[in-house]
């Protein structure tokens, strides 16, 4: 299972709106076949892993991320293909919430006479599932909060753009999220501070950049900032309130998409009808306030640098010692001289 979720892991972000299911088929302890959600979601995972095996998938036993699929889409049902294929036993991780499929994939199987075990690895598949899973059960989608905080709690340095807290190992994991990720937001005083281009810049992920996301009230973002001028290569949304007119007609005429929307659980539906999955949130300070003031944010990576801002700097929402309680330490990692801890909220159900 750990491998069928390690091929998932693959094509994270590229299956949209469908999950990347990673599939493994093992005969007499050998691996004969492997499959991962192609590029765009379609073919699923199994019909490969089992055009791999061959006459070898009769008597095996498949490994499946997620519960196979028992609808008509635009492919046909993965449990039938696996019946047909005359699989012994299917090890699946976690079951799939969507409505024409949950619970009827298993018992496809079951009533095939097929060994059906399910939750194996659970908790790990989840997470390589988290965009689908959090879309599918929430109608939003899975929120991550990423922040980068200095030794002495801040988060940056008061009218003086963009400066340096963490190292390049740094800048290339939040490059790396970025890239897993359908969107990416941050609040309009930041990209004023900061101009950031919230783009990927890493060697042969440069197309995997998200959609931009602006929170801009009243429509200040600026025609000279990155984000604007780079609009017409990679998507920016500028989220106003009603009515608002800014530089708005301007940003328009370059690119700019305008979204009015009253409050943030209103945007991320309308993300998530739209497709995205997973957003990550980039800061400032009072949006990853208000996201967690409004419940709604699902994990937090946080970077701690080893320099000192000093007390003209703005000080960070919260640190590793107070990270809102309803969060739990997931891990740490090591990044040259930073500290990366990630924390998720616990899992109920
Ligand atoms: C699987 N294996 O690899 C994936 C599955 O639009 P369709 O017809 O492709 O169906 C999308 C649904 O298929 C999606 O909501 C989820 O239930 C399932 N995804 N299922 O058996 C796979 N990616
Ligand atoms: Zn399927």
């Amino acid at each position: 299972m750990r491998e069928a979720i390690a091929l998932s892991l693959t094509h994270l972000g590229l299956t949209s709106t469908n999950p990347s299911v990673g599939c493994v088929i093992v005969r007499d302890g050998v691996v004969v076949g492997r499959g991962v959600t192609a590029l765009g979601g379609r073919p699923h995972a199994e019909p490969q892993a089992i055009a791999e095996a061959g006459e070898l998938a009769r008597g095996a036993t498949a490994y499946v991320t997620l519960e196979p699929c028992s609808h008509y889409g635009r492919t046909p049902p993965c449990a039938n293909t696996i019946v047909a294929a005359g699989l012994a036993r299917v090890v699946i991780a976690v079951a799939d919430p969507d409505e024409r499929v949950s619970g009827r994939g298993l018992k496809i199987l079951a009533d095939a006479g097929i060994e059906v075990t399910i939750g194996v690895c659970h908790a790990e598949a989840r997470r390589a599932l988290a965009g689908y899973l959090t879309r599918q059960t929430k109608n939003r989608p899975h929120v991550t909060v990423k922040m980068a905080v200095s030794k002495d709690r801040m988060i940056g340095l008061a009218g003086r753009g963009q400066i340096a807290i963490t190292g390049s190992s740094a800048r290339e994991a939040v490059h790396r999220l970025r890239a897993a990720s359908d969107a990416i937001l941050v609040g309009v005083g930041t990209a004023i501070a900061d101009d950031p281009e919230l783009t990927v810049r890493l060697p042969g992920l440069e197309d995997r950049s998200p959609i931009r996301i602006v929170l801009d009230r009243r429509l200040e973002l600026p025609l000279t900032s990155k984000l604007a001028r780079t609009a017409r290569e990679v998507p920016v949304i500028a989220v106003s309130q009603a009515g608002a007119t800014g530089n708005g007609s301007l940003l328009e005429s370059m690119g700019v998409e305008i979204l009015e929307t009253d409050n943030l659980s209103q945007l991320l539906k309308i993300l998530a009808e739209r497709g995205v999955s997973t957003l990550m949130v980039e800061g400032g300070a009072r949006v990853v306030s208000s996201f967690l003031a409004a419940k709604l944010v699902d994990a937090i990576h946080l970077y701690t640098g080893p320099g000192e801002i000093g007390s003209s700097g703005i000080p960070a929402p919260f640190t590793a010692r107070t990270v809102p309680h309803d969060f739990v330490h997931l891990r740490s990692e090591t990044l040259d001289r930073d500290r990366l801890d990630i924390y998720e909220l616990p899992f109920i159900g």
